[in-house]
Order: C-alpha cells, then structure tokens, then sequence
C-alpha cells in the first residue's frame, strides 16, 4: 500500500473478515491502526493494531472509537466493514430483524461518517464496504441487499459533500468471500454437502470459479485509499470474479 506509514486508520468490522485482512495490510505497511469492532474487548491487542470495542448500533460508542483512533493525529483513512446476513423477503423479516441489519450495515456507516469525518483534519479517504448484492441479489436477502444499496447511496452523498473538504469517499463491492459471515451462510444452507462443499459450488457461479480471498478485497480497499486513487470519489467497485458480468441463461 503506497504511503501508508504515516497515515491513521481506523477500520470498523475490523476484527474479522475483509474488516481484518485490510488491518493486517495496512500493519504491514507500517500504518497506525485501530480496529473498532464488537467481538474484541478493548486492549486485545494483535500486531500493532489498537482494538476498541465498538457496538456500531450505539452512537455513543461509534463516537468514542473515534475520539479515540484521532487522539493527537488527525484521522486520514476510515472503512466501515461492520456487516451481518440475515435471511428472508420481506414478508419473513421480522422488523426486528430488519432495524438490526440497517443498523449494523448501513446506520453505523453513517454514524461513523459523520463522527470520522470532522476528524479528518488534512482530508482522507473512506471507503465502505457494500456488496454486488445491492445491485442483483439472491432470494431471500431482502434486508441486507437494502442495507447495502444505502451504503452505495450514502458513498455518492459523502463523495459529493466532502470533496471540498478533500475527502474522498468510494464503496466497494465484492461477490462471494471466504469470511466468518459467509462461512456461517454455507454451513447453514450446504446441507449434507458440507461446508467447504457448499463454498467451492458457491465459487462455481463465479466466471473465476471460486470464492475471493479477503486479501483480495483489501488489495481493492488499499488501492481506493491510496493517493494512486487521488481523482477517484463517489465510486463503487465490484471485486466478484465476474458474477455480475454473467446472465444466468447458459447455452
Ligand atoms: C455477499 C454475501 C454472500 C454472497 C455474495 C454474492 O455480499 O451476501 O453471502 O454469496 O454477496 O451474492
């Protein structure tokens, strides 16, 4: 990652997932980073990372991850990776289920935004990460395809407010990655066939022919923050091995 040494990240979702292969490369390169995340008490600290509990859902808390990231620098690079799945249409969500989605994908989003960005004293980078499911999804995702078409929604707004302010504001989209969230989904949905089964035909109906890497969606993550990115804002990115290039009609 180009020039991150002297850049302030905090990452939301950081603990796991795309949220900590996008940490552990922004460690590598020497970066100040702080994870903001609900599955890591405060002080468990893993390379040089500082941890901080954060429940996105609570204002009070977003804000204090903050406060805390931004202690004496100013904060230059935010990801908001904090996500969870639920399943159903709209009819089987329960408005509980369905408040809880928005709030962990896309509310947090905005609360971090809006406590981050005042924080970004020299100008910055975000980058939020959404989902080719807000663009084409599969049945039974109803709440979280809304979650994740309010991020890309959300990214052209901050992009378009805060380009004065030199912050730029991109969202990425990947298709099937080998996390946490989507290893829970193949163990439910795969049935007798197993897990790892159930991840490699979920691969299959990509053109590349298998799940991503979290690595190599924080390469994209990495790319969108870095200056080499300097004229990009208000841009979603697919990372998904093709999924949305292909019709489902097979000749
Ligand atoms: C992701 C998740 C995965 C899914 C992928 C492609 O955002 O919803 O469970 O496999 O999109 O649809």
């Amino acid at each position: 990652m180009q020039n991150s040494l002297n850049k302030n990240a905090l990452i939301f979702g950081g603990a796991s997932g795309i949220g900590w292969a996008t940490a552990r490369l922004m460690m590598e390169q020497g970066g100040r980073v702080s994870i903001a995340d609900v599955r890591r008490p405060n002080g468990s600290d893993e390379g040089s990372a500082q941890y901080i509990h954060c429940d996105v859902r609570e204002a009070e808390q977003v804000a204090e991850a903050v406060r805390r990231a931004a202690t004496d620098v100013p904060l230059d690079w935010l990801v908001y990776s904090a996500g969870i799945q639920h399943y159903g249409s709209v009819v089987s969500t329960s408005i509980e289920e369905y408040d809880m989605v928005q709030a962990t994908n896309a509310r947090g989003a905005f609360l971090a935004c809006r406590a981050a960005i005042p924080e970004m004293r020299n100008g910055g980078a975000i980058v939020l990460v959404s989902s080719v499911q807000a663009l084409a999804c599969q049945e039974g995702v109803a709440a979280y395809a809304a979650s994740k078409g309010t991020l890309e929604a959300l990214t052209r707004a901050m992009a378009v407010d805060h380009a004065k302010d030199n912050i730029r504001v991109n969202a990425v989209l990947p298709g099937t990655v080998d996390t946490p969230m989507v290893r829970s989904s193949a163990e439910r949905f795969g049935g007798t066939n197993g897990l790892e089964q159930t991840l490699q035909q979920w691969g299959e109906n990509h053109p590349l022919g298998r799940v991503a890497h979290a690595d190599e969606i924080a390469n994209l993550i990495a790319f969108l923050l870095s200056e080499k990115a300097s004229f990009i804002t208000g841009a979603s990115y697919r990372a998904d091995g093709g999924l949305l290039a292909q019709l489902a009609v097979r000749l």
